[in-house]
């Protein structure tokens, strides 16, 4: 066995040779496969202080000996923010390894220091490359950002807790989605789901939406904190649309279109949803409602967000944050 391999091998290297002489590349290089890893170009960021706000580029370069997986991992060190750069080519450059200061969901990162490491997982004896890099503004995002609960409460918002549940904002305790500040909700109501809700309008008028329901894009975090799972704890939505433009939502005349989303795990979830799709249920039946049944962005009037959970389990406790809706795709954080 051993020599068919060796037989193999060595006819693979022959092969190999004769296919360098006809510049034909056409399966895995053989140097890939068996060949030392070296770093011949030390993988490193172009800067390491940066700020996205301004439109300053980071990116890694660097060039290692053969094609092989690289995976450069960055976290901030304050919010936990996370994101991964991978790759498999041997130039490492802004073409395949660019940071534009996003996180791979929530939390976003902040204003913080971002530790990186550089690790090659394929490689039996590779080094690991550690940096910190410092950020100083953060990447824009794109959308129409209804709340990220920064700015305190708004004039025309109305909230709801249950007698036993402390409910509003919270800020500065490294908990939040994105930003400094987010939503909370929690406490113990033995005799109701119903924990506490927040109904978020604009100071005047609608949101200021798109008419298209079509490719647009509702986007929120949610943190089931306490009281956790698909049976346990979940967040109704309601989307109300001023359909006759009276400025109020009349909820026995006009569209309301609840929505509920159930928590899954103790991380931040990034709830993202079609507007055009929350005309239709599980089954992909069109839900009733009290207006024309029509999806009408552009006469979106309040969101109420409302965190419901099982009243057997003691305390409940969620998380909302970043309301912002996005154009053609969902948000990336
Ligand atoms: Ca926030
Ligand atoms: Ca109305
Ligand atoms: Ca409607």
């Amino acid at each position: 066995m051993k020599k068919l391999i060796f037989l193999s091998f060595a006819f693979l290297a022959l092969y190999s040779c004769r296919k360098d002489e006809a510049d034909v590349v056409d399966g895995p290089n053989l140097n890939d496969l068996f060949g030392d890893f070296t770093i011949l170009t030390n993988i490193e960021p172009n800067i390491t202080t940066v700020d996205f706000d301004a439109g300053q580029e980071l990116f890694f370069s660097g060039e290692l000996s053969k094609n092989t997986d690289w995976v450069i991992s960055l976290i901030g060190n304050d919010t936990g923010a996370r994101r991964a750069l991978t790759g498999s080519d041997k130039n490492v450059s802004i073409s395949n390894a660019e940071w534009d200061g996003g996180a791979n969901t929530f939390p976003g990162f902040g204003i913080e220091d971002v530790s990186v490491e550089i690790t090659f997982p394929d490689e039996a004896i590779a080094p690991t490359l550690n940096y910190t890099l410092t950020v100083t503004g953060l990447k824009q995002d794109e959308g129409v950002l209804i709340t990220s609960f920064e700015d305190g409460i708004g004039s025309n918002w109305t909230s709801f807790n249950q007698s036993t549940v402390s409910g509003g904002i919270v800020c500065s305790d490294d908990e939040a989605a994105k930003g400094d500040c987010y939503y909370k909700v929690s406490g113990d109501v033995p005799w109701d789901w119903a924990k506490g809700s927040v109904m978020i309008r604009p100071d005047e008028g609608t949101f200021g939406l798109q008419g298209s329901a079509s490719n647009l894009y509702f986007n929120m975090g949610f943190k089931a904190v306490e009281n956790v799972g698909p049976t346990n704890s979940f967040i109704l939505f309601w989307f109300d649309e001023d359909e006759n433009g009276d400025g109020f939502f009349d909820e026995n005349t006009e569209d309301r279109i609840a929505y509920e989303y159930w928590s899954q795990d103790t991380e931040w979830d990034l709830i993202s949803l079609n507007y055009a799709d929350l005309q239709f249920d599980e089954l992909g039946n069109t839900i009733e409602t009290n207006g024309n049944g029509l999806m009408e962005p552009s006469k979106l009037i309040s969101i109420n967000v409302f965190f419901l959970a099982n009243p057997e389990n003691g305390v409940s406790t969620g998380y909302v944050d970043h309301l912002i809706f996005t154009t053609d795709e969902p948000y990336t954080p």
